[in-house]
């Protein structure tokens, strides 16, 4: 068993171990040393393949189990003592009760196992926002994983130490491997055996059955978003599903911090990782996925990136689209699901060059003939494969990435996918406007997507996932944030903006190369940034809409821009239609409807208004 200066970790080691029953028991480490020599293990175990050392050091490739390549929406519970509390966006289930069914699936489920203990910091170590866990697991590619995604090891150890306190985190893959039996390539339970659980009073995680990504690496969702969220709401401060970028005016060398929350595969890394396409702005990357925001003592919110990996999208990834996330995972990075070359290296749709002949997809067939594959129904990288990759690796990282007391914040930006209706960009008029317009965040859901409706699906805060309590409440905590004693009367809230890169207009013929879209996005959101820089600033001229300001012409720069984006089309991409607000405003009180008596009466204020504004 183990032994560290923590009594509380060895007791609650020692306590699991009986339940579990692996065959050994390690504590880890965090160094270098043991990352590839568990990484090599796995491949000699035929688990994961190295790739070729000369173009991808210390690098390594894996293949989940085709019922595991995602987040399990559906197995995700919240587990509070009332179901109230866990709100109408998250499954429940009694906790007692779940406990009961959990410790029948743990017991002796790491038969012929290794029990790893991770303790991990997310967040700098030692810093006035970070927090401390452990994760037991019994996958090497989870410990691997972590080293990368999160502070692991030694450094974290001595802090749990020092506390005696950490959040538990409780993992396993679920597929014991009694005497003689040789492991699967990637160990599972089937997908109605998988359980995600937050237990959200106890600030708890439990679960079981699934190896991939926000399931498994537990410091990510599971601790970063839904039990910190809960602790949030404890203590005053935000956990949130948010990029964190610095923008910095090369002219005067002023530099403002912009957190922006959009639903998943929405577009976050991009935006952290942008290049501007217009001179005279720099872009640098702080976080791509969550930021833990805190007041300081002068009232200002700063954030912390709590990850120290950005665990990112394949597909689509290039060196036109975001060269620094391809840069990102040119070592020491762990890849899952996407192609595997002859020569080694790595391959996925949108890569920006041919598939090599004799590749290796997903699921582990050769890819004969690359030119005839439909790259929607038989992709060579799954749709949501996913590199995990050092934050240290990104050529664009800030300096500071790393402050312990987190990064001023100046502007808070909501966002999705909307074909219509949403404008390039709008502006709050004060805080609770930039509540409702976070509370009324969707995306649209393609007809592609396996178990959803086809149309807008609501997403407030981009966090229905990955909100730890009710959602009504969640709504309330952030309208009362400016109220809060450390909010020093609320003077320096960050500005909220509504943004929108997905406007479309298909039957322009002028936009049918860019696939209606009415905006160019990626590296061009600078044009944005630069606008919102400016109205953090006071300066810039607006106009009034019913929905709240929106940029005034000429405001947005577009010199440059091929020429099917114009003042026209400039005119279509800012436009505010009563008519599609109206119908707008019957799917948000559907939404709200949800929320019953939980819903902030600020809210349901500011909808009248639209309402009253919109003439309805
Ligand atoms: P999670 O890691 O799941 O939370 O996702 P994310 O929000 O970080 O999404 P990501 O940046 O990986 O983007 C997902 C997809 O959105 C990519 O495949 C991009 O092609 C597309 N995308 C990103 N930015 C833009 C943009 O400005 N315009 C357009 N049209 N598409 C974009
Ligand atoms: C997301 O789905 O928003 C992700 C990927 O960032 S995962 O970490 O798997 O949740
Ligand atoms: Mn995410």
């Amino acid at each position: 068993m183990i032994k560290t200066n923590c009594a509380k970790l060895n007791t609650w080691v020692k306590m699991w171990a009986d339940i579990m029953q692996p065959e050994n028991v390690v504590l880890c480490d965090g160094s270098d040393a043991e990352f590839t020599r568990l990484m090599d293990e796995c491949v000699a175990e035929g688990l994961a393949k190295k790739l070729n050392e000369k173009k991808r050091p210390n690098s390594y490739y894996f293949q989940s189990d085709p019922s595991d390549v995602a987040r399990v929406e559906g197995r995700t519970f919240i587990c509070s003592r009332k179901q109230e509390d866990a709100g109408p966006t998250n499954n429940w289930m009694d906790p007692k009760e779940m406990k009961r069914i959990l410790i029948g699936k743990y017991t002796g489920c790491m038969k012929g196992r290794t029990m790893y203990v991770i303790p991990f910091s997310m967040g700098p170590l030692g810093g006035p926002i970070s927090q401390l866990g452990v994760e037991i697991t019994d996958s090497a590619y989870v410990v691997g994983s972590m080293k990368i995604m999160t502070r692991m090891g030694a450094g974290a150890l001595k802090l749990i130490e020092e506390k005696n306190d950490f959040i538990p985190c409780i993992h396993s893959v679920g597929k014991p491997l009694p005497d003689g039996l040789k492991d699967a390539k990637w160990a599972c339970a089937p997908i109605d055996d998988k359980y995600i659980v937050q237990f959200p009073e106890e600030h708890e995680i439990w679960t079981y059955g699934s190896g991939y990504g926000g399931n498994a690496l537990l410091g990510k969702k599971c601790f970063a978003l839904r039990i910190a969220s809960k602790m949030a709401q404890e203590e005053g401060w935000l956990a949130e599903h948010m990029l964190i970028l610095k923008l910095t005016k090369e002219a005067t060398k002023e530099t403002k911090c912009v957190c922006a929350a959009f639903p998943s595969a929405c577009g976050k890394t991009n935006l952290a990782m942008l290049i501007p396409t217009i001179p005279g702005w720099k872009v640098e990357t702080i976080g791509d996925d969550i930021a833990w925001m805190k007041f300081d003592e002068d009232g200002y919110l700063r954030a912390i990136n709590p990850e120290a990996g950005f665990f990112g999208v394949a597909p689509y990834t290039s060196a036109k689209t975001n060269k620094n996330a391809l840069d990102s995972c040119s070592k020491n990075t762990i890849f899952t699901n996407v192609g595997y070359t002859p020569d080694g290296d790595i391959w996925w749709e949108g890569i920006g060059y041919p598939c090599p002949k004799g590749t290796i997809d997903w699921k582990g067939n050769v890819v004969d003939d690359p030119e005839s594959r439909d790259e929607d129904k038989n992709p060579v990288a799954h749709k949501n494969s996913r590199f995990a990759a050092p934050a240290a690796n990104c050529p664009g990282i800030a300096s500071d990435w790393e402050s312990p007391k987190g990064v001023k914040v100046d502007a808070i930006l909501f966002g999705g996918r909307r074909p219509n209706t949403v404008p390039l960009v709008h502006e709050a008029e004060d805080w609770a406007h930039g509540v409702f317009m976070g509370s009324i965040v969707g995306s649209e859901v393609t007809a592609a997507a396996i178990g959803l409706k086809a149309g807008v699906r609501r997403d407030p805060f981009a966090m229905l996932p990955f909100c730890g309590y009710n959602m009504g409440d969640y709504f309330q905590h952030w309208i009362d944030m400016e109220k809060l004693p450390q909010a020093k009367g609320g003077k320096h809230m960050p500005k909220i903006f509504f943004v929108n890169w997905f406007r479309r207009d298909k039957e322009n013929p002028a936009l049918k190369s860019e696939h209606g879209f009415l905006w160019p996005g990626y590296g061009d959101n600078s044009r944005v940034l630069a606008y919102i820089f400016d109205r953090c600033n006071g300066e810039g001229k607006t106009v009034d809409t019913p929905i709240g300001k929106v940029p005034a012409p000429g405001q947005i720069n577009i010199e440059g821009l091929k020429s099917c984006y114009n003042e026209e089309t400039m005119k279509a991409v800012l436009t505010v239609n009563v008519d599609e607000w109206k119908e707008e405003v019957g799917r948000i009180e559907e939404h709200y409807a949800k929320f019953a008596g939980h819903l902030p009466k600020e809210l349901s204020d500011r909808l009248a208004i639209l309402k009253q504004r919109l003439g309805m």
